[in-house]
């Protein structure tokens, strides 16, 4: 039994909280703010109405093809108009998008295409010197339940025309069912998918834009893949859309990229992860043609914060730090524009709805004192209460009372603040994007050299983690970090999977009671550093 379930009534009187889908919100928003400029990438603008013609053009268009409200679609495409297209052209059928990154292959894809079974797979044709239609089209005759595949690229024909010809009589759809399947980080094999409805979505968008302070004037750079959490909707593009702001995407996650788009289109607010920041600081050193003066506020979150990365943050930008502790499962916590700034260097702030429910506890489930790390657990009106068709982890990755266990160190600092302290289960956070050793090790054993492996996370200055391999090999044979890079990307496997650091071991380390002792393993991958920082994958 999935334990359990949370009651949406008790949320109904919130302030933000409103039983609409987002196709209906697009609606909305398109009556509101017209003619106003909605998103730009590198290729056009479009205001909101246009961007609502395009999402019921393309609904149409997707329903004549067959897919239905309540069917799945995995959605794998970069950050361009696009993929704001298909998003509310998904919503308005009352479909649902499976959020992919487009770093993504074969590995990940037939997971989650095991488990949700979705009905057509959304693809551009090419990004970042990678083809996928092959590989979709390999899903689909693997895959017979895939029924169609829509490749976004030079040949959209009829997608294309449908996007300004069609118009569309869509299904009533209930703004408590699923309006978007996230993906969970740190899978141990069997993906975890988080299931977010219309309007716990729209809640969590708005209660981010309020603590953001944003209003029409905002420009919102996404410049993480927009499929995460982050820069969908904390505020994200639809916090922005919201509030009749206009939303630039970052065709990819360069420094240079993000510095442009933000000289360029008087970017007043953007969301980066720690490592994003640090290789955007080096090439402001460099550079000084870039102007980020327009800049209001910079979120960053996703992983830990050095204190000495939010100093000099503090220092060195022309904004305001906000710190963003978030999990695609639900709970946001940030620090607020009007904190002072000892505040904003130190911690994570608080939760943004007053109904947000957060627990700190020790390993009997008892609350712990201020000032004392624990476990941080939460739940609430945007938090979900389990993951989609996940009846055994959800027992052990919720309380009996519906409490979300992170896994994360918390504790409330002495003003009532949030502060982060790391992970407690196992996890690699590797500039942002979450992976779990296990997963990493599976994939490694299936080399046939390979006896058996061990992955850590070593702490590392840019990446925040970087992932160390311990292979332990059939007859000795040695491999190196470009021989194991090869086979993962034969296997299909994303590449911000791949170890940074590849070491041979000969005997593992034990502990007392013979497990292999990680802790020690991380401290050898230390000792035998050699210089990793060739870029964030
Ligand atoms: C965001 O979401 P996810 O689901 O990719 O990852 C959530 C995990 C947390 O459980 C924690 O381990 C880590 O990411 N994390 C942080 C952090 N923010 C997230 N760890 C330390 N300090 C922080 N500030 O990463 C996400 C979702 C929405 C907004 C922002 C980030």
């Amino acid at each position: 039994m999935a334990g359990y379930k949370k009651n949406m009534a008790q949320y109904e009187n919130l302030e933000g909280w409103e039983k609409l889908s987002l196709g209906m919100q697009l609606d909305k928003w398109a009556i509101r703010y017209g003619n106003r400029i909605a998103v730009t990438d590198s290729e056009e603008e479009i205001t909101y109405s246009e961007l609502n013609q395009k999402a019921i053009g393309t609904g149409q268009y997707f329903m004549e093809k067959g897919i239905q409200k309540g069917d799945k679609v995995l959605v794998q495409l970069p950050n361009r108009i696009s993929f704001v297209v298909v998003l509310f052209a998904l919503a308005k059928i009352g479909a649902v998008p499976i959020m992919m990154l487009p770093a993504h292959r074969e590995t990940e894809l037939e997971g989650i295409i095991a488990l949700a079974k979705p009905s057509a797979y959304i693809v551009a044709e090419r990004y970042l010197g990678f083809y996928y239609v092959e590989m979709a089209m390999a899903m689909q005759k693997k895959f017979p339940c895939i029924q169609n595949v829509f490749v976004d690229g030079t040949q959209r024909g009829a997608w294309y025309e449908a996007e300004t010809e069609r118009q569309g009589v869509f299904p009533e759809v209930d703004s408590y069912s699923t309006a978007v399947l996230l993906l969970s980080g740190g899978t141990t094999g069997v993906p975890k998918l988080i299931p977010r409805t219309h309007t716990d979505y729209m809640y969590n968008a708005r209660m981010s834009a309020k603590r953001c302070q944003l209003d029409e004037s905002s420009v919102y750079l996404a410049a993480l893949p927009v499929a995460h959490n982050f820069p969908l909707c904390c505020p994200g593009l639809l916090g922005t859309f919201d509030i009749g702001g206009k939303v630039v995407l970052a065709p990819t996650t360069s420094p240079d990229d993000i510095l442009t788009a933000i000289t360029e289109e008087k970017v007043t607010i953007t969301a980066l992860v720690p490592a994003m920041v640090t290789v955007c600081m080096e090439m402001l050193e460099y550079d000084e043609d870039y102007d980020i003066s327009s800049l209001k506020i910079l979120q960053v979150g996703g992983a830990m914060l050095e204190d000495s990365l939010a100093d000099k943050i503090i220092e060195e930008w022309p904004c305001t730090l906000m710190q963003v502790f978030g999990t695609a499962e639900g709970l946001l916590s940030f620090t607020s524009p009007d904190d002072d700034v000892t505040v904003i260097a130190r911690c994570q702030g608080t939760p943004v709805s007053p109904a947000d429910e957060v627990k700190i506890v020790d390993e009997n489930d008892e609350e712990v004192p201020t000032g004392v790390f624990g476990e941080l657990l939460s739940r609430g009106p945007y938090t979900i209460d389990g993951y989609y068709m996940a009846e055994e982890t959800n027992r052990t990755s919720f309380t009996e009372d519906g409490f979300y266990r992170t896994g994360d160190k918390a504790m409330w600092t002495g003003k009532g603040h949030l502060r982060m302290g790391g992970r407690i289960k196992e996890q690699i956070n590797r500039a942002g994007e979450k992976i779990m050793p296990a997963e990493i090790e599976a994939y490694l054993c299936k080399h046939s050299d390979i006896k058996e492996a061990a992955v850590v996370g070593v702490p590392d200055e840019t990446l925040g983690n970087r992932i160390c391999a311990f292979i332990l090999t059939e007859k000795g044979n040695a491999l190196d970090v470009q021989a194991v890079h090869q086979f993962l990307k034969e296997i299909g496997v994303a590449s911000y999977k791949l170890p940074d650091q590849v070491e041979i071991i000969e005997k593992w380390p034990l502990t007392s009671v013979g497990k292999v002792d990680k802790k020690v393993l991380v401290q050898m991958a230390q000792e035998k550093r050699g210089d990793y920082r060739d870029g964030i994958q």
